[in-house]
């Protein structure tokens, strides 16, 4: 690891002293966090913070920030707003608030290790997976493309299975490499009794991405359909959301804990739809909060 100072142009610090797009100061953030990606979804978890405890709370773009306290500990909850686009930019500046100093715009010499749970809506690929299910991402598939564009991915990600795959959905040349990744390991065991433990695809893309064809042909004639069928041993396809593989890859690459629990909204093997999900999403978050300060992690 580097110990130059990093450049003003590469890691933008606002007048403030705050990071660019989340307008944070380091001291903003707890060790545990919570990522939604609607910031709507953010005043949800903070409703469940001990009375008084909210001692930060700011929006910038997407963006929402709360950090207040949950079973006697700190927790801070962030949107994310959607893609995976935005999780290179979220988790890229919750490890600069975490690792750099940004007085002397070093790495710290000590590697600070966060927590970072995404609390997720989805859609469900496999018949027997009803909607209102929990389910937790114990792999992502990225269909985005993103971590592919940082060194030493190859490490992080299940070259096997991800063959594998290519091979299963004669993959087309003019889509990126999709990339395997597994979530922490420290976080799995967690949500084991709790959730359907699933296998995860991250869609560049609500429509076509996810083989919704409103007004256009797609590329795949059944996207769902040979999704379903994968099979990697005793593994299959659960659901597909859009942030769980750049959450999980980028977290294995810069030492964090990561991993993403979804409620399912549509079935898309059924075409079954869940939009008045609001009640449902509060069970989550409840559950996600007592595991996550709990005195297991
Ligand atoms: C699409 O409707 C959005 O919902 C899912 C997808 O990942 C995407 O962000 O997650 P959130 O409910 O967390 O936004
Ligand atoms: N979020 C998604 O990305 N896809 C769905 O089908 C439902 C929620």
């Amino acid at each position: 690891m580097s110990t130059l100072p990093i450049a003003s142009s590469e890691l933008i610090i606002n007048p403030d002293g705050s990071i660019f797009h989340l307008h944070l100061l380091p001291e903003d953030l707890a060790d545990t966090v919570i990522l939604v990606g609607d910031p709507g979804r953010v005043k949800l978890v903070a409703s469940f913070f001990e009375e008084g405890s909210i001692r930060v709370d700011k929006s910038s773009r997407e963006f929402r920030t709360v950090t207040g306290s949950y079973n006697g500990r700190e927790v801070s909850v962030i949107s994310t707003g959607i893609g995976t686009d935005n999780i290179d930019i979220v988790v890229t500046e919750l490890d600069a608030l975490a690792n750099i100093d940004f007085k002397t715009r070093c790495v710290k010499p000590v590697h600070k290790r966060l927590t970072l749970l995404r609390i997720g809506t989805c859609g469900a690929v496999q018949p027997d997976i009803p909607l209102g299910s929990y389910v937790f991402s114990e792999y992502s598939i990225g269909f985005d493309g993103l971590l592919n564009w940082y060194a030493g991915c190859s490490d992080v990600v299940d070259i096997a299975m991800e063959s594998a795959f290519v091979e299963h959905m004669n993959w087309p040349e003019r889509l990126p490499a999709p990339y395997f990744i597994k979530s922490s390991e420290r976080l799995i065991p967690l949500f084991e009794n709790n959730s359907v433990m699933g296998v995860t695809i991250s869609a560049p893309g609500f429509y076509g991405p996810q083989g919704r064809s409103v007004r256009l042909p797609l590329t795949f004639d059944d996207l769902i359909g040979n999704l379903e069928s994968f099979r990697y041993g005793d593994r299959m396809i659960t659901n597909i959301e859009m942030e769980s593989s750049a959450l999980s890859g980028l977290s294995a690459l810069l030492g964090h804990d990561a991993g993403t629990i979804c409620l399912v909204i549509a079935n898309r093997y059924a075409k079954e739809s869940r939009p008045d999900y609001h009640l449902l999403m509060k069970g989550l978050v409840s559950l996600a909060l007592d595991i996550l300060t709990g005195k297991s992690i």
